[in-house]
Parts: C-alpha cells; sequence; structure tokens
C-alpha cells in the first residue's frame, strides 16, 4: 500500500476531492481561490493573463496529485526507470496540451466562460517555453508526451536556463535577436525544489591515495557551485500517470569565500558568487553545430553531475546492490551533449562507491545508451583535452583510461592497424589534442541509434564504421516520430474532431493506427468536402495572424507552400527562393490572361538562423527583399506571395502546420538526419515536396511516392556529384536560373553585397549542398505540384490517404521501439485513488 497510515490517506483523498471536483463550481472556485490567494489580485477586474496564470495554477493542482502518486508507486513498486537526459526540451505551450491530456478542456472552457474568460484567448497568454534549438530540443519534448502516455516510468533531465531560445525579429530584412527572458511573468506550471540540492564541483585536482592495498583517487579543491531542482509534471493522455521532467538551476554555494572576505574584498567575493549563477543563464542558439566555449562544458557537466547524483540517489533509496543498477534505470543521451554524465557516474562508482573498474565499467556500459541526430561534421562534438583537464581534471583522467583499455583491446583484435586505432580513438591528436565525444558515448553505451533507417545506414558506413563494424550488434535505428496529441489534436481541433466522427471514437489520439480507417474516405465526396472546409478554415485564420504579424494580406484561394524550420544551408531555403523568384519572373512575362491560369501561390519562409551563422542571415534578407517587391508588384496581383514569418517557434507551427497544403523537406540527400516536421505535416494533410533524405525515404514508403513530390540527386550521387562540382567539371548554369542570379545581382530584391558571396560562389561551382544540381528536378516537382493542385479532388484525396498511412509516425510507435529493445522497461499503469488498491 502507498500510504504509511490509510485512513488517513483516505481522510485527505476526500478533502482533496472537494478542492478538486470537475463540476463547474469546483473548477471556478479553484481558479478564484488562486487569483485571490496565489496572485493576490482583485476579483473585480482581473486581467486575461492574470486568468492565464490563475488557471494555469488549478491545473498543476490537479496533475500534483496524479504526479505524486506516481512517483509513489514507482518508488514503492521499486521499478525500472527510463532517465532521458537532454541539454534541450523544446516543451511549447503547456495548458491547451495539459487541459486535453487530462479530458478536461471542455469542463474548464465551460467554466471560464460562466465567468466571462474565453479559453482560447487564455492559450495565447502563454510564453513558450523555449529552452531548445530545433528538432532535437522538440523530439525530447514528443517524448515526454509518449512516455507518459504509454505508462512508462521516466524522467527528463535538463537545464532550466533563464533565456531560452532568442526572440527573432525583422528589421529591415535582416534577422535581429532579442534575448527571451520567458520567466519574466513567472512559471506556473514549475515546482521549485529546494530541498533538491547538489553541489557540483569545477577545476581543482585529484589527489592519489592508497586503501586497504587499493590505488584510488579523489577530486579535490576547486570551486563549488549548487544546482537546485525544478520539476514540472507531464501528464500522459487518457492516464491517471503522470511523469517528471526535472530541470536543474545553478546557485552560488552558500559558504563565503573567506578569503577575498579576509582580504576585505567583499564586493569581489560576491561578484565571484554571481558567476555560479551564469552557467545555466542562457541556452546556446546553435542547432546542429558547436561552439566549443568553456561555458557551454561547464552547463553539460554542471547538468550532468547534478542528473547522475538525483538517479544514484533514487536507485539507493530502494536497493543496495550496485549490481541491480541497470535493472533499475537506463540513462539516454540525447546526443553527445551530455556525453560526460557517463564519465561521472564512472567517477561516482569508482572513486565514491569504491567500485572496481570492471564492475564499474560493467554497470556504466549496460545502462547507458547514446541517440546520434547528426552526421555534419561542425555538429560532432569534440573538446580540447586541455580545457577538460583544467576544468574537470579527474575526468580528463578516467577519459585516458578508458582510452587506454579500448586501444588495448582493438591492438589485440587489428594488430598492427594503426589507422584503425587512429580512428576509434577518443582523442584525436594534433597540436590541440580533444576529446571526441561520439567516440566517448559509443564506447559507453550498449546501444547507439540513428534518428531514421537511412541517417543509420548512413553513421554505420560512415562517421562509425569502424565501430560498426567492432561492434556489429550496437548500432541500430530508431525512426523519430511526433506526439499526435499536440500535433493533431491540439493544433488542429477541426480535423481531429472530423477525425473522431469519421471513425466513431476518438481512440485514435491514443493509438494513431486507428487512423488507418480513414482511407475508405479518400474517395468519399461529402467528406472530402468537410476535408476541404477544414483547411480552409486553417488558412484564415493562418491569414489573419499573417497580416497582424507580418502587414500583408494574402489570398485565401492560393495554395499555401510552407518551409518553416531552422535557416541552414544544407536544408536549401536557398533553393526555395531561387525557385520562387523564378516563378515571379515567368509570371512577369506573361500575359495577363496566362496570368490567370497561373495557380496562385502563398509561399511561406519561417525560421532562425544562429547568430553567428552569416549565410543562412544573408538567406532571410533575400527572401525578405524577395517580398517586398512581389507582395508590392501589381501586375501580378495575387498570384504570388512571399512571407518571411518572423519568430517560428513551436506556437507558430501549431498555427502554420494545419494551414500548410505543400510543405518543403529539400534538404541535399544524406544531410538531413530525419526531420520531424515532415511527419507533422503529414498528419495534417499536406502533401510534401522533398528529396529522398531523412525519414522522408520512409514516409514515401508510408503514403506511397505517387503521393509525394519527390526530386533531386539520391544520396548515392551526392558525394560524385559534389566532386564533379569542385572539379570545375560541371555542366554549365541552368539559363533559368542564370536569370534568376542576374536579377539578385542587379539589386532587384535589395542590396546585393551580403548575398553576393553566396551567389558567386555557387555560378564558380562552389555548390556544396548542390543547389545548381538539384534546381532543374526541383522545378519539374514544382510543375507537378501546380497540375496536380488544379484537380482538387485528386490533391485532397492525396492529403487524405497521407493521413490515413501517418501512423508510423507517432512518438508512441518510437517510445515502444526504444522500451522494447534499448532500455528494456514495462508500462507500469497506476492505479486511480478510487480503485480497491489505494
Ligand atoms: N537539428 C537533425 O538535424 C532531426 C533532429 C531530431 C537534428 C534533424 O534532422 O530530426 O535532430 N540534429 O533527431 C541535431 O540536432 C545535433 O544534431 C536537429 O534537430
Amino acid at each position: 500500500f502507498i500510504y504509511h497510515n490509510e485512513d488517513k490517506a483516505q481522510k485527505i483523498w476526500s478533502l482533496m476531492q472537494t478542492y478538486q471536483g470537475i463540476d463547474q463550481k469546483s473548477i471556478q472556485r479553484s481558479i478564484v481561490n488562486h487569483v485571490e490567494y496565489t496572485l493576490a489580485m482583485t476579483r473585480f477586474n482581473f486581467s486575461d493573463f492574470g486568468c492565464y496564470q490563475a488557471t494555469a495554477f488549478s491545473l498543476r493542482d490537479r496533475l500534483l496529485e496524479s504526479w505524486n502518486d506516481t512517483n509513489q508507486y514507482f518508488t514503492t513498486h521499486n521499478v525500472k526507470r527510463v532517465y532521458y537526459l537532454s541539454l534541450e526540451f523544446l516543451l511549447g505551450r503547456l495548458m491547451q496540451n495539459t487541459l486535453n491530456n487530462i479530458n478536461m478542456e471542455k469542463n474548464y472552457r465551460e467554466a471560464l466562460m460562466d465567468i466571462g474568460y474565453d479559453l482560447e484567448r487564455l492559450y495565447d497568454e502563454e510564453v513558450d517555453p523555449a529552452l531548445g534549438n530545433g528538432g532535437l530540443g522538440r523530439l525530447a519534448a514528443c517524448f515526454l508526451d509518449s512516455l507518459a502516455t504509454l505508462e512508462v516510468p521516466a524522467w527528463g533531465y535538463g537545464i532550466r536556463y533563464d533565456y531560452g531560445i532568442f526572440k527573432q525579429v525583422i528589421r529591415d530584412g535582416y534577422q535581429c535577436e532579442i534575448p527571451d527572458f520567458w520567466l519574466s511573468g513567472g512559471n506556473p506550471w514549475e515546482i521549485e525544489r529546494p530541498e533538491v540540492i547538489y553541489p557540483i564541483r569545477f577545476y581543482g585536482y585529484t589527489e592519489k591515495y592508497e586503501e586497504d592495498g587499493v590505488e584510488r583517487a579523489q577530486w579535490k579543491g576547486g570551486e563549488i557551485v549548487m544546482a537546485k531542482a525544478y520539476d514540472t509534471p507531464v501528464p500522459g493522455y487518457n492516464t491517471f500517470n503522470c511523469n517528471n521532467l526535472r530541470l536543474w538551476k545553478s546557485l552560488p554555494a552558500r559558504e563565503f569565500d573567506f578569503q577575498s572576505f579576509n582580504k576585505g574584498d567583499y564586493l569581489s567575493s560576491v561578484e565571484s558568487k554571481q558567476r555560479a549563477e551564469y552557467i545555466t543563464s542562457v541556452l546556446y542558439p546553435n542547432d546542429n553545430s558547436e561552439e566549443g566555449k568553456e561555458l557551454r562544458l561547464k552547463q553539460q557537466y554542471f547538468f550532468c553531475s547534478a542528473t547522475v547524483r538525483d538517479v544514484i540517489r533514487r536507485f539507493k533509496k530502494n536497493n543496495s546492490d550496485w549490481k541491480d543498477f541497470p535493472n533499475k534505470a537506463a540513462l539516454q543521451l540525447n546526443d553527445t551533449h551530455p556525453a560526460i554524465a557517463a564519465v561521472e557516474f564512472l567517477r561516482i562508482l569508482i572513486d565514491e562507491e569504491k567500485l572496481d573498474w570492471g564492475e564499474a565499467w560493467k554497470i556504466l556500459h549496460s545502462s547507458f545508451s547514446y541517440t546520434n541526430h547528426t552526421v555534419l561534421p561542425e555538429a560532432l562534438e569534440t573538446w580540447s583535452v586541455g580545457l577538460i583537464n583544467h576544468l574537470l581534471p579527474r575526468h580528463m583522467e578516467l577519459i585516458y583510461l578508458i582510452n587506454h583499455f579500448f586501444m588495448d583491446e582493438v591492438a589485440k583484435k587489428y594488430p598492427g592497424d594503426y589507422q584503425r586505432m587512429q580512428e576509434m580513438s577518443l582523442i584525436a591528436e594534433g597540436d590541440d589534442k580533444k576529446v571526441r565525444m561520439a567516440n566517448l558515448c559509443i564506447l559507453c553505451s550498449h546501444k547507439v541509434n540513428g534518428v531514421a533507417e537511412l541517417h543509420t545506414k548512413l553513421i554505420q558506413e560512415t562517421i562509425f564504421k569502424r565501430f560498426h563494424e567492432y561492434f556489429p550488434n550496437k548500432i541500430e535505428n530508431k525512426t523519430n516520430g511526433v506526439t499526435p496529441r499536440r500535433w493533431i489534436h491540439c493544433a488542429n481541433p477541426k480535423l481531429s474532431a472530423l477525425i473522431t466522427e469519421a471513425l466513431d471514437d476518438s481512440e485514435w489520439i491514443g493509438e494513431l493506427e486507428r487512423v488507418e480507417y480513414l482511407e475508405n474516405f479518400a474517395e468519399d465526396e461529402e467528406f472530402i468536402q468537410k476535408w476541404i472546409d477544414i483547411k480552409k478554415q486553417n488558412k484564415e485564420k493562418l491569414a489573419a495572424k499573417i497580416e497582424e504579424v507580418v502587414g500583408v494580406k494574402i489570398p485565401i484561394n492560393a495554395l499555401y507552400d510552407v518551409q518553416i524550420k531552422r535557416i541552414h544551408e544544407y536544408k536549401r531555403q536557398l533553393m526555395n527562393i531561387l525557385y520562387v523568384i523564378h516563378r515571379y519572373l515567368t509570371i512577369k512575362d506573361m500575359s495577363p490572361a496566362d496570368r490567370e491560369k497561373v495557380v496562385p501561390r502563398v509561399v511561406i519562409i519561417g525560421g532562425k538562423a544562429a547568430p553567428g551563422y552569416h549565410n543562412a542571415k544573408a538567406i532571410i534578407k533575400l527572401v525578405n527583399g524577395v517580398g517586398d517587391i512581389v507582395n508590392n508588384d501589381k501586375d501580378i496581383g495575387d498570384t504570388l506571395k512571399v512571407i518571411f514569418y518572423p519568430n517560428y517557434c513551436v506556437s507558430a507551427a501549431q498555427t502554420l502546420i494545419p494551414a500548410s497544403e505543400l510543405s518543403q523537406h529539400i534538404s541535399t540527400a544524406g544531410m538531413e538526419a530525419s526531420g520531424t516536421s515532415n511527419m507533422k505535416f503529414v498528419m495534417n494533410g499536406c502533401l510534401i515536396i522533398g528529396t529522398m533524405d531523412g525519414a522522408n525515404v520512409e514516409i514515401s514508403e508510408e503514403v506511397g511516392e505517387e503521393n509525394m513530390f519527390i526530386f533531386g540527386a539520391r544520396v548515392e550521387e551526392v558525394n560524385d556529384l559534389r566532386n564533379r562540382l569542385f572539379s570545375g567539371e560541371h555542366k554549365p548554369i541552368d539559363r533559368r536560373l542564370q536569370r534568376v542570379f542576374d536579377s539578385i545581382l542587379s539589386g532587384t530584391f535589395g542590396d546585393v553585397s551580403i548575398i553576393y558571396p553566396i551567389i558567386h560562389n555557387l555560378m564558380e561551382g562552389k555548390d556544396y549542398y548542390l543547389v545548381t544540381e538539384d534546381f532543374d528536378s526541383y522545378v519539374k516537382a514544382q510543375n507537378k505540384v501546380d497540375d496536380t493542385y488544379r484537380d482538387q479532388k485528386k490533391w485532397n484525396m492525396m492529403s487524405i490517404l497521407g493521413v490515413s498511412r501517418s501512423a508510423k509516425f507517432s512518438s508512441d510507435r518510437t517510445i515502444e521501439e526504444y522500451c522494447e529493445s534499448i532500455w528494456k522497461v514495462d508500462r507500469v499503469p497506476i492505479p486511480t485513488p478510487n480503485d480497491t488498491e489505494r
């Protein structure tokens, strides 16, 4: 039984019931209580924001019940837990998702309406907790939703940055970055845990000593910073289970720096304390590239040490034999960013728990696993040996030891193969020696996974080839997925209702396989009409939003063509905008009668560029320049509009995706590990124009190539094409593309200077991303898009088929696969308080 004293527990539960009833009065009472007593606002007049906060507090109260029960149950039953370690969690807004997961949206909507508040407006009051850059962070958030929904005992661990990803504003066509202090209005979803606090050491030295004839080491000295926990409950859909996301914040240690103090330097001693808080201040705004700054390594270690200590403390509560650890905990490393957790774990086992190397290594290896998210060289983390040695001297020693043992093994297996040893070593030799974090992760993990089939094959054959030969069963695939709760049910409530109506129940929200049945409606005229109407309403909503934020009026009866993702050369937003210019020039050439026949398009591009990524910023400027000219050109009127959608984020995606009809996933083959928005678009009835890259390949297997617009070089061709281009053997530039270049360089779309070097390189054949190479087949695919769109029946049939065949891309499927073959954990449904077990 859960409670020490069952009578008392029952009594408390019934008291809670009077507080947490689901009838209108109880809901209103709990909201108004928070208005008065938590927020200290006047009941005579509280703003939408105040009402949002009070409603959030009221929901948090409800979550806390199931959250407490869930964790209590996991502890008493000593279950195996999954720990998902990630430097990024891109949660997006929480209120709508929470209400839907606990099935209370209707109750709250009506209760609020009755006191004069509109729930949808309250949703818009919430700031996006944007503690991530892009796909990797959003994937972690989708995984949390699926883990809770599938009743897997799991905790997310991350950093509570004060500043999430910057806010993007466009001035004069240029991206400007504004710091996002997302906590300024408070965060009603979290629970501060002042009692969950760990000291974290930096710098210092190691001291060797002997104990019972064994040589031991201890890390000493240096500086201490404190890590304090903040918890956010993670409710699952249609379950009483509620998991946890624990984020760490850095604080100065309480003890005083007596040295400075004695010198009478009080202020500088306070200053040095303030530096401690700086560790968790800001999320590094780079997607798919690493900066190598000391502060970043400090963030990583700070986060890893606190997490590992917390996991160990929980394990020790119920277990005494270290051998049981792998049966009680599975730690997943989300990319190499938390790699140092593995070394920290080893350090604690050896230096503090006094396990011997062999035992410690076995425990580490059977409980850790690692996900690789990229093959881009600029994103593969390495840290200089000097820096690690300075910041984490004991960890550097342990890394050398791990490497020493491993190199011995490799040498035994491949005598004399120094090339191989060099490739597999944890250390990249050179003037500035570096630790290769991916190699470290592979070695410490029992499983390594890629995030889509093609990507997994690539890592097996290229960057991790030697490791794949050495450990043939280690590297496997886990194709990414997205949660249908947020990405269909919340983002597109009308579509969700239509699917529920057609299937005659709503269970598909928790079991996406069920949407398969929609296939029966693909040719049903009445159903298609409803389908079209919903898309139209979503487009109207987006058009209103665009008019509000960008100030451009866009037509509704145009094809909405959307590319939203981080701006990166490999994602080829440049190719998109070059095609748009081509389209514009073509329409300009037409007679008014011919223009009538053009399929009108609204091209929307959105995404943030890393602040130091000049080429990406130049592309944003070009898109805005094109928009300025095209949108004001009376000749072409509504046949073409070009919008740069500023500050792309999770909540923007929730408006953009349901309104899209065509979406672009056009990376150079082999470069996008998976992509996840492609999956969200398909689930919202949007067709894809894309290359055979990442998860596009599997999407085409599921929905059928005939229901997508696939084009471009295949991954096997890329290297040859690139070599040919760089050796000057390339064919002459396509004449349409040359015309586009000429118009850009003549200043038609504004300032030429910042885009000039990029265009110049393309003309010279320095085209690493194969834009000039793929342009022709891209144009052909775009023509096919227009032709298909003219046949609305066909278009919508393809759209319905896409949704009905999207089940594979639910993150529920992904998580089930991780549970089965990596984590070996079971579902643990928590009995609800009304169940007899209580
Ligand atoms: N940038 C990949 O590029 C992938 C996500 C999630 C990325 C995407 O194609 O969908 O991860 N890689 O797996 C990454 O962050 C460090 O590497 C991404 O989001």
